[in-house]
């Protein structure tokens, strides 16, 4: 049977985790382990030397669920080490409230769950719906239907080693087709609020640039499905050979 954990960073309580939990239950036995709280752009963060407390919980339609006291990898990495039934054959990590798109990856607690799981030798998948003002219940379940699709064949195909899939779709549909793209630029549009001592960073959400065919943002932006491959190498490779003729020597 096929084994499914699910989690996300908005928290167990979102609905965005509802939905997905719903869809992904129709492919085999799930396991919800989600943070407590909200652990939007928390990034890849790894607890280390300190206690996460983990209670039993349950989604709103009595689906069992543990409520981790950490963030979205803490989730993965806890199952990984022990504390659930793992491997699974996929991790998959949403629905999040909002897009994850150019540089989001690597603020995104969603994305970097389904990092996590990359990490720990598992297929992932992560799944965002644009426009954090815009999600309804039912954008939430078309997106869940597409994550199915996507799902189905992670779960057929395998992937490569550190390689996740980063799934995001368009808040309002009907989506077209979903289209394999590359990670495009975001511009942020942060502001900061000052007072006193105390700075807080707001803004509207970003923008990007979405005039550049192929990238995840002109996709969604043109209103398809955006599906890009994720690898954890961060290596720089067509600059290495620029950086080489540095000559830098000790
Ligand atoms: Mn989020």
């Amino acid at each position: 049977m096929t084994y499914l954990l699910v989690t996300n960073d908005d928290g167990v309580s979102a609905p965005g985790l509802f939905a997905l939990a719903q869809a992904m239950r129709e492919i085999g036995d799930i396991e919800v382990i989600a943070p407590a709280t909200n652990q939007s752009a928390g990034g890849h963060k790894k607890t280390l030397f300190q206690d996460i407390p983990v209670q039993k919980t349950s989604l709103q339609d009595g689906t069992p669920a543990l409520a981790v006291s950490g963030s979205p990898a803490d989730c993965i990495a806890l199952a990984a080490l022990g504390m659930s039934r793992w491997p699974p054959n996929i991790v998959v990590s949403g629905i999040n409230r909002g897009a994850n798109m150019g540089q989001d990856i690597t603020y995104s607690g969603t994305v970097t769950a389904a990092l996590e799981g990359a990490i720990h030798g598992v297929p992932a998948v992560a799944v965002s719906l644009d426009n954090q003002r815009a999600t309804t219940v039912e954008a939430f379940e078309n997106a869940a239907r597409i994550a199915t699709t996507v799902v189905r064949r992670v779960l057929e195909k395998g992937l490569p080693p550190l390689t996740i899939l980063n799934l995001n779709i368009p808040a309002n549909g009907p989506i077209p087709a979903i289209r394999l793209t590359r990670q495009g630029v975001r511009i942020y549009r942060d502001e900061l609020e000052v007072n006193g001592d105390v700075y807080k960073v707001v803004g509207p959400e970003p923008t990007g640039v979405t005039d550049e065919e192929g990238t995840d943002l002109w996709a969604v932006h043109n209103g398809y499905a955006s599906l890009t491959p994720i690898h954890l190498d961060l290596t720089a490779h067509r600059f290495l050979a620029d950086l080489a003729a540095w000559d830098i020597t000790l």
